[in-house]
């Protein structure tokens, strides 16, 4: 079996991956379990000597080599803050209006490529297999390749495709089209991003859908596909006692765990509270939302604006609607550690998970994973998270409509018993045939697969899946199957 060598902007500390949860303990495993080789940066920010250092500190951690690198402070201004997350993860989540296109930014995104190839050549063994993961290391594989690896590379992005003509937008498109097209498997998180990157590849840079499936592209073939990211259920709810439902009381909770960051739709979701508890005023009193929001990014101004933005809405209603025994939104800007998350996923009557663009979205998933299969709670889910492509029997919104999803809250909490047991098993069925472990697994498969050039089934017409796939979840929108209070 070949060795994996993984690469990714950070490495994961394997010493506490088990703590931390989620994608990183699957692909902590599966180095473990393949003997595997793990490069990234190791989050120090040094001096411009960082800059020609091609050579990483090794580490051993139970069978994983781990291999880092630090960045220098203009390279962490430029290639992670600047290119990574002030362009790609604004024009990705389809935020044209607020990336900055900055000169300078470009160059040293692909400086840093280059050099994590050249930090990665001399470790390489003839039969290894290279997993690139997401937006911050794209031309990775295009340098691998310049210094001559022939070996079979794939890339897996975490985040959502925009449309061909928010991708065409990017100045160096083209740069990265040729970056993507080094790579022998791109995996992306839903059908809806295979039609969008399938579209751009052939309108932006001319690609072309082979008889069997496969782009052609700047002279490469390469297959692209939907691998979404999942998660391990027993892992996750682990041996937490099962314990029922608080009755309905003045506790009943609305949760939301979502990184603070723009692309979540949180001041949509205050608002939709707000417009909640102005129109059906019985519930004054009864039900509170409680946001998680753990800090990120915080010297990003995007991110100080969305703060301040959510500061000003939780204390307008909270003003607006509270009372002394009573304060509707509980906002809480810190992490809450993961092992009490389970609880209060459990303990909230409704997942309340409306990202404006996302990926895939685990919260979605964690909530239905920890909820009592008895009397489960319901998931209110936005159309555009990446995980609605799978679960159809949420309440799906729009996370734009705010009057929707007022009214998706009132079906929520009023949805009778049956019908919630009954959209908790499907959903329950769902994220448990799909985990973090039967993602690794196919997409490894996969890329060993196309290393051996054969091809993977993919639609030969891309655009019809993603238009099947929208169609879908547009059906699924908050349903008929509401009973009367
Ligand atoms: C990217 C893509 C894609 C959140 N708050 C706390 C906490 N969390 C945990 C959640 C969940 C994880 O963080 C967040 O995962 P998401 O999937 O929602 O989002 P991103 O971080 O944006 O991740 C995304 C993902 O990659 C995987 O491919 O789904 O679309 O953007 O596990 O539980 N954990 C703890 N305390 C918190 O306060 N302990």
């Amino acid at each position: 079996m070949s060795r994996i060598v993984l690469v990714s902007n950070r490495v994961a500390d394997l010493s506490k991956a088990s703590q931390a949860g989620g994608v990183a303990v699957a692909i902590a495993d599966t180095l473990r379990a393949r003997k595997g080789l793990w490069l990234g940066w190791n989050g120090r920010i040094g001096d411009r000597s960082e800059e020609l250092n091609a050579k990483p500190a090794l580490a051993e951690f139970d069978g994983t080599t781990v291999a880092t690198l630090a960045l220098s402070s203009r390279e962490h201004d430029d290639y992670y803050t600047g290119y990574s997350n002030n362009v790609l993860w604004p024009v990705f989540h389809s935020r044209l209006d607020i990336a900055q296109f900055e000169a300078g930014y470009y160059q040293r995104y692909l400086d840093v490529n280059k050099r994590f190839a050249q930090a990665l050549r001399p470790l390489l063994k003839p039969d290894d297999i290279i997993w690139v993961h997401d937006y911050h290391m794209i031309p990775l594989g295009m340098e691998l390749r310049a210094l001559g690896v022939t070996n079979p590379i794939g890339f897996f992005l975490h985040i959502p495709v925009p449309p061909a003509q928010t991708f065409l937008a990017i100045p160096e498109h083209r740069e990265l089209a040729r970056g993507l097209a080094s790579y022998d498997l791109i995996g992306l998180q839903t059908k809806v991003d295979v039609g969008n990157l399938i579209d751009y590849l052939q309108d932006g840079v001319f690609g072309r859908i082979l008889q069997d499936g496969r782009i052609r592209a700047f002279d490469r073939e390469l297959s692209i596909a939907s691998f979404p990211v999942g998660i391990d259920v027993d892992s996750f709810i682990g041996s937490r006692p099962k314990r029922g439902r608080e009755a309905p009381t003045a506790t009943t909770r609305l949760l939301g765990v979502d990184r603070l960051d723009y692309t979540k739709g949180l001041p949509q979701k205050f608002r939709a509270f707000g417009r909640f508890l102005e129109k059906y005023p019985d519930y004054r009193r009864k039900v509170i939302l409680s946001q998680i929001a753990p800090p990120t990014r915080e010297t990003m101004v995007a991110y100080t604006d969305i703060k301040h933005e959510l500061e000003t809405l939780s204390g307008s209603i909270n003003g607006r609607y509270g009372e002394l025994d009573w304060v509707p939104i509980q906002y809480i800007h810190r992490a809450t550690p993961r092992k009490m998350l389970v609880d209060v996923y459990r303990n909230s009557r409704v997942g309340f998970v409306t990202p404006l663009r996302d990926g895939m979205n685990l919260v979605a998933k964690e909530y239905v994973a920890a909820q009592d299969p008895g009397d489960p709670g319901v998931l209110i889910l936005s159309r555009f998270a990446g995980a609605a492509e799978q679960m159809k029997e949420a309440l799906i919104v729009n996370p734009y409509d705010v009057e929707e999803m007022a009214k998706s809250i009132k079906v929520a909490l009023e949805m009778g018993l049956t019908e919630r047991q009954e959209r908790h098993q499907a959903l329950l069925d769902s994220v448990r045939s799909n985990s973090t472990y039967d993602w690794c697994r196919s997409f490894l498969n996969a890329l060993e697969s196309v290393g051996r050039r054969s091809t993977l089934a993919i639609p030969t017409s891309p655009s019809d899946a993603a238009r099947k796939a929208l169609q879908e979840i547009e059906l699924a929108r908050v349903s008929p199957r509401i009973q009367p209070s």
